[in-house]
C-alpha cells in the first residue's frame, strides 16, 4: 500500500527500489501499530534494547558502530553541476558522477532486507513554511528517530498533494557501516540525498543537517528564506509579553542547554519565563507584517546525553523519561536504566559502556575511561519537554527580535556584545569559530571558523550565503532583529570557565531583551556595543562572579582583538576569496571599521 496517488513520488520510490532491490518494502503511515511491530522487531533480533519499562517507559537503547559515532564530514558532498556554486566550505564532485560512483554501491544493497519508506513533513503540517521529505531506508534504528524528530506518516503525503514535484528525496543504506566507503551526498539542484555506510543521528537522519540545513539553505536562497543551525527560545517578562530569540552555537555548544533554560530564582520569583521553540535549527521568513518569523522544522530533540543534569538542564532530562532512543551512552546493568558522564556522581557499578563491555563503572571511570561516548545522544519527542512553547506547532511561527552567535573561546570574545547594525552582525556571524567538539570526527579542542555556526551545513557557496544575510537585512529594515554575539566558554589561567553559564545565562538574555526594547545604556567600544558592567544582574551569584571576574568576562583586549582582525582578514582572503567564495564588499568594510576603532 503506497499511501499517496502522487506519481513524482511513486516514481521516485520505484526507481529506487529497482537501484536497492530489497525483499520488501513497506510504507511507513506512522500508526501506533505499525511502529509498535517495528520496535518489537528490532528488540527481538537485538538491533535495540528495552530499558526497564517501570522506570522508563517507551525507551529503547542503541549502540552504533564504534566507527561511526558523529557525522563524517571529510566525506560530506555538495554536488551541484559548477564546483563555484558549492564554494570552498564544501568537499564538491560532479553530481554524474557521484551518482554513477554510488549507484554501484547502492546496487543490490538491500538484498534480504526491508526497504522502509518514510514521508515526513519538516514544519507543522499544513505551515506555509513547512516542507515535504521522503526517505527510504533498511534501518529500522532511523524509521524510530525519524518517527521523534519530524512529523511523520501518511499525513504528510496530505501536505504535498497529488502532482507537486516539490518533495526532498532521501536515500539511506546502513550498507555493511564501512567507513572507507561511507558518504553523506546533497544534489541540492535535484531536491535529492544519498547516504550510505553510516548508522549515526546527523548522517542518515535526513530529514535534520541534510534538509533543514543544507538542501533548506540552499532553498531559501533561491525563495527568500533563512535555514540557520538555531535554537529558538521565547522569554516571558514579568509584563507578560514573550521575546522571542534564535542563537547560533556550532555543534554541542549549548543550544540544547540555552533553549531550555530554567531562570534563576530570583528571574523566577520576578515572573520571568523561558519556553523552547526548536533546540537546533530554524527556518525562517519575513512575514507580512515585515518581521522576521521563525519555524523550528523538527519534531524532538537529538541532544548531547553527556553533561545532562538535574542542575544543568532539568528540562532535558524531564524529556527523555519517555518513549525515547538512547545512543551510545552507558547502560545501568541492574536498574534497566541508563547513564552518562555527569549525569550524577556515582557510575553504575554494574555497567556496560558504550561499546558494550561489561564494567565495574566505578572502577572503569576512576581509571579515565567514560562509560558513554561523548557524542552519544537522546531522541526525545518535543511533547515531553515541560517548557514547550504554546507557539510550537503554530504554522506562523514565532517574531524573532533578537540573533544570537556564540562559540566555544577560552579568550578574547567577551560574555557578550551587540552588533551596531544588521551588517555588522552578519559580519560578526561569519566571524563565528569555535573549538571543536565530539559532534563531528576528528580532533577535539582546535580553534576553527565556523561562520554563523553553518560552516558543515551550507549548501552552497559561503560567499553566496553571506550575500543572503546582506540581502535579507536589506529586506527586513528596522524590522530586522538586533544581532548578539555571546561566548559562556571564557576561562582562566587554570582552565575553568570564569562565567557559571547554563540557567545564569538568563542574566545575559535579559541584557539582549533591554537592549532591543532600547530600556538600558551600553558602552560603545571597536566590536560594538557592550555592557556597563553594572547592568549585568549578579545578585545572588555576587560570591561567583566578582567584579574582577565581571572585568574579565567584559574585557576588549586590543592586542587579542587585532590579531583576531587580522586572522579574519586572512581567513577571508586565503581560505574563501582565494579558493572561489565571493566574500561581500560590505563584510571586508566592516572589517576595515573595526581595525580603524581599534586603532583610534
Ligand atoms: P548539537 O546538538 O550538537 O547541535 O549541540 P548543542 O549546541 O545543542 O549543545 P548542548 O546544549 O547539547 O551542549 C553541549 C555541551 O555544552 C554539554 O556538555 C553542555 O553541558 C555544555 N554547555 C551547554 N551550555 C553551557 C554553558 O552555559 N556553560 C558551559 N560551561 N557549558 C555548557
Ligand atoms: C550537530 O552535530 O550539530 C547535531 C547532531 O545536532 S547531528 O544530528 O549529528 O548533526
Ligand atoms: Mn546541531
Amino acid at each position: 500500500m503506497s499511501l499517496t496517488n502522487n506519481q513524482n513520488v511513486l516514481n521516485w520510490v520505484e526507481e529506487m527500489v529497482a537501484l536497492c532491490k530489497p525483499d520488501n518494502v513497506v510504507w511507513i503511515d506512522g500508526s501506533e501499530e505499525q511502529l509498535n511491530a517495528l520496535r518489537k522487531e528490532t528488540i527481538e533480533t537485538g538491533e535495540m534494547i528495552e530499558l526497564n519499562q517501570e522506570k522508563l517507559p517507551g525507551c529503547l537503547y542503541h549502540r552504533t558502530n564504534p566507527n561511526d559515532v558523529a557525522r563524517v564530514e571529510d566525506r560530506t558532498f555538495i554536488c551541484t553541476r559548477n564546483k563555484e556554486d558549492a564554494g570552498p566550505t564544501n568537499n564538491w564532485c560532479d553530481p554524474q558522477e557521484m551518482y554513477a560512483k554510488l549507484s554501484k554501491l547502492y546496487d543490490g544493497v538491500m538484498k534480504g532486507r526491508t526497504m522502509y519508506v518514510i514521508p515526513y513533513s519538516m514544519g507543522p503540517i499544513g505551515s506555509p513554511l513547512a516542507k515535504v521529505g521522503v526517505e527510504v531506508t533498511d534501518s529500522i534504528y532511523v524509521v524510530l528517530n525519524m518517527n521523534i524528530m519530524t512529523r511523520m506518516g501518511a499525513e504528510a503525503f496530505k501536505n504535498l498533494g497529488d502532482v507537486s514535484n516539490d518533495f526532498v528525496r532521501g536515500l539511506h543504506s546502513k550498507a555493511d557501516v564501512n567507513p572507507e566507503e561511507r558518504y553523506i551526498v546533497q544534489f541540492p539542484e535535484d531536491n535529492t540525498i544519498w547516504s550510505i555506510n553510516s548508522a549515526y543521528g546527523g548522517n542518515v537522519l535526513l530529514g535534520k543537517k541534510c534538509f533543514a540545513l543544507r538542501i533548506a539553505s540552499f532553498q531559501g536562497k533561491n525563495e527568500g528564506w533563512m535555514a540557520e543551525h538555531m535554537l529558538i527560545l521565547g522569554v516571558k517578562k514579568p509584563d507578560g509579553e514573550i521575546k522571542y530569540i534564535t542563537a547560533a552555537f556550532p555543534s554541542a555548544c549549548g543550544k540544547t542547554n540555552l533553549a531550555m533554560l530554567i531562570p534563576p530564582e530570583g528571574y523566577k520569583k520576578d515572573g520571568y519565563e523561558v519556553f523552547t521553540v526548536g533546540d537546533d535549527i530554524a527556518w525562517m521568513k519575513p512575514g507580512e507584517d515585515g518581521r522576521l518569523y521563525a519555524i523550528n522544522p523538527e519534531n524532538g530533540f537529538f541532544g548531547v546525553a553527556p553533561g545532562t543534569n538535574e542542575k544543568s538542564n532539568p528540562n532535558a532530562l524531564h524529556c527523555t523519561m519517555k518513549n525515547t532512543i538512547f545512543t551510545n551512552v552507558a547502560l545501568n546493568n541492574a536498574e534497566g536504566t541508563v547513564w552518562w558522564e555527569k549525569l550524577d556522581k556515582n557510575p553504575p557499578v554494574d555497567a556496560t559502556e558504550w561499546k558494550g563491555a561489561k564494567v565495574n563503572g566505578v572502577e572503569y571511570t576512576e581509571a579515565g575511561n567514560t562509560l558513554a561516548h561523548p557524542n552519544s545522544r537522546f531522541t526525545a519527542p518535543a511533547e515531553n519537554c515541560p517548557c514547550l512553547s504554546s507557539e510550537f506547532n503554530n504554522p506562523a511561527g514565532v517574531p524573532i527580535s533578537a540573533i544570537i552567535f556564540g562559540g566555544r573561546r577560552a579568550s578574547t570574545t567577551p560574555l557578550v556584545y551587540q552588533s551596531f547594525d544588521w551588517t555588522h552582525g552578519t559580519y560578526i556571524g561569519s566571524a563565528v569559530s569555535s573549538e571543536t567538539t565530539a559532534a563531528a570526527t576528528g580532533a577535539v579542542g582546535v580553534l576553527r571558523h565556523d561562520p554563523m555556526a553553518m560552516k558543515p551545513f551550507i549548501g552552497y557557496n559561503v560567499g553566496d550565503y553571506w550575500a543572503h544575510w546582506l540581502e535579507m537585512g536589506e529586506k527586513l529594515g528596522d524590522k530586522a532583529p538586533k544581532i548578539f554575539n555571546v561566548n559562556w566558554f571564557k576561562q582562566d589561567e587554570n582552565g575553568n570557565f570564569i562565567w557559571p553559564g547554563f540557567g545564569d545565562n538568563m542574566r545575559v538574555l535579559d541584557w539582549i531583551i533591554k537592549r532591543c526594547e532600547g530600556t538600558v545604556d551600553a558602552e560603545e567600544t571597536a566590536i560594538g556595543y557592550l555592557p556597563k558592567k553594572e547592568d549585568i544582574n549578579v545578585s545572588g551569584i555576587e560570591d561567583e562572579v566578582t567584579p574582577e571576574i565581571m572585568d574579565k568576562l567584559l574585557a576588549v583586549d586590543k592586542e587579542l582583538w587585532t590579531k583576531e582582525i587580522a586572522e579574519m582578514r586572512r581567513y577571508y582572503n586565503d581560505d574563501i576569496a582565494a579558493k572561489g567564495g565571493n566574500v561581500p564588499k560590505a563584510l571586508y568594510e566592516e572589517l576595515d571599521k573595526i581595525e580603524a576603532r581599534l586603532n583610534k
